[in-house]
């Protein structure tokens, strides 16, 4: 069969493109990373023209005996990676995991108690634009003016009053260590579900770096691509008790045919997390986020929570006089990608913001240490300085190249 260059030049130079951006660009958006190779070949296979609905041993199609095969294999390990009792790895993205939560347990109309996305939740833990805040009732809690981590005392107060049916904990772009526990037993008082979205910080927790909240929520959801490094997708994990009715709400409730190269995928990411590599992988994840949001703090910038525990900072421009906006623009001209991101108590819109948040991740998988952590700082910081200074754009783009050489990125892809 002719191949993608043959049938489809258009498509084959937007992939081209992209992979050269991917390896000549600094990628420091803190949910994004660098699938292997692996994981690739696995996700780009033919298992994508496999229809399977159901599950292993339970499918409405035959010819389902070797896709079952890479369905068993992702729940067992999926399963041992968390420490689970059950695992769904059908959800087609994190979104889809927690929609698929939401529907086990709510009926439209009852009170979820969420984190704000104001204050680093996510859009599905009831922001309005989002299904989860139109079909229910959403109160949000958030971070504290004077140490801008989690009040955990508001959280009682508010799940006090308002004896929510259950309470999302999860961030997007929260620097700092989760503890799991009060929230256990704030639910447990006002009679909740517990259910963490880590899709964040799962490759933290997958290493024992993180506190795992497996052992004390009733649901578990995650993407797979962040920190864990899988292919993009989403997971469930729960008790046993909620295993049917969860398995029921993903398939046939909000999904069709799970798509099998994707599960297939998860396996090959799960069998790489319990590896000692990743474990060393992920403790240099933290530490790059350290050194790179101690280098920008000797330079002038202001970090939200004054540092971080995890794998992203969040810069607070308010000093600078810039937006997210302008910094997230001037950077990526730099060759630099960011994003900007909305800070807490923010007065600026989410399309402007007052801040950027930037992850070590991707960098760290491309192989960088607190080294060029530092040099990474020292360019951020002089883009900041001038971000109408083509020439300092210029050169910085320049040295971003050439740390981007000496930290290859899927150089057989990039010779197609
Ligand atoms: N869009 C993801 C992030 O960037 O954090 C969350 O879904």
């Amino acid at each position: 069969m002719p191949g993608l260059k043959e049938i489809d030049p258009e498509i084959a130079a937007v992939i081209r493109s992209e992979t050269k951006r991917q390896a000549f660009m600094l990628d420091l958006i803190a949910s994004e990373n660098f699938a292997s190779e692996a994981v690739l070949e696995a996700q780009g296979s033919i298992l994508t023209n496999k229809y399977a609905e159901g599950y292993p041993n339970k499918r409405y199609y035959g010819g389902c005996e070797f896709v079952d095969g890479a369905e068993n294999l992702a729940i067992t390990r999926g399963k041992k990676v968390f420490g689970a009792d059950h695992i769904n790895v059908q959800p087609h993205s994190g979104s889809q995991a927690n929609m698929a939560v939401y529907f086990s347990v709510l009926k439209p109309g009852d009170t979820i108690l969420g984190m704000s996305i104001t204050h680093g939740g996510h859009l599905t833990h009831g922001s309005p634009v989002s299904f989860s805040g139109k079909f229910y009732h959403v109160v949000k809690y958030g971070v504290t003016r004077e140490t801008q981590t989690i009040d955990y005392d508001s959280v009682k107060r508010l799940a006090r009053d308002n004896r929510p049916a259950l309470i999302v904990v999860g961030a997007s772009s929260y620097p700092r260590i989760i503890d799991f526990e009060p929230f256990r037993s704030i639910a447990d008082e006002v009679g909740a579900y517990l259910m963490v979205d880590m899709a964040h910080i799962a490759g933290l927790i997958a290493a024992g770096l993180h506190p795992n909240p497996v052992p004390l929520a009733d649901f578990v959801t995650s993407t797979t691509h962040k920190t864990l490094r899988g292919p993009r997708g989403g997971l469930i994990l729960c008790k046993k008790e909620f295993a049917k009715t969860v398995d029921a709400c993903v398939f046939p409730g909000i999904q069709g045919g799970p798509l099998m190269h994707a599960i297939a995928a998860k396996a090959v990411a799960f069998k790489e997390a319990l590896t000692t590599e990743f474990r060393n992988y992920q403790k240099q994840v933290i530490s790059n986020a350290a050194t790179l949001g101690e280098e920008l703090q000797k330079k002038g910038c202001e970090l939200v929570t004054g540092g971080t525990d995890t794998h992203l900072i969040l810069v607070n421009l308010g000093n600078t006089g810039l937006s997210g906006k302008i910094a997230e623009e001037a950077l990526d001209a730099a060759g630099i990608t960011v994003n900007k991101n909305g800070i807490p108590f923010d007065t600026k819109s989410p399309v402007v913001t007052s801040g950027i948040r930037i992850g070590t991740p991707a960098v760290t998988t491309r192989g960088m240490k607190e080294d060029e952590m530092t040099v990474i700082a020292d360019l951020i910081s002089q883009v900041l300085g001038n971000v109408d200074d083509k020439p300092t754009i210029k050169r910085v783009r320049d040295k971003v190249s050439d740390l981007c050489t000496r930290f290859p990125l899927y150089q057989s892809r990039l010779k197609e």
